[in-house]
């Protein structure tokens, strides 16, 4: 094998363990209850979603930092986050 070849693999090896190692840290939990909770799959969590979810509706207007009165998957990860605390 050349080297350039040798070269080009070791590369396309190291970016799929890159991309393995970045889905290992994706918050699984949180975003299966979120698709959980999502009933309509409107892709937020609304506040009637929410009360599905103990402890949920009490942090769900600090979350919800853009205002729109409901989570998106990034804002939710940050409740449930707190709600554990
Ligand atoms: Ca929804
Ligand atoms: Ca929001």
């Amino acid at each position: 094998m050349k080297p350039i070849a040798l070269t080009i693999v070791i590369a396309a090896l190291g970016s799929s363990l890159i991309a393995i190692a970045a889905d290992e840290a994706k918050p699984a939990d949180s975003g299966a209850a979120f698709k959980q909770l999502d009933s309509d799959k409107d892709g937020f969590v609304s506040k009637a979603e929410a009360e599905r979810m103990k402890g949920l509706v009490a942090v769900f207007d600090s979350a919800d930092e853009n205002r729109d009165g409901k989570l998106d998957v990034a804002e939710f990860s940050k409740a449930t986050a707190t709600a554990k605390n």
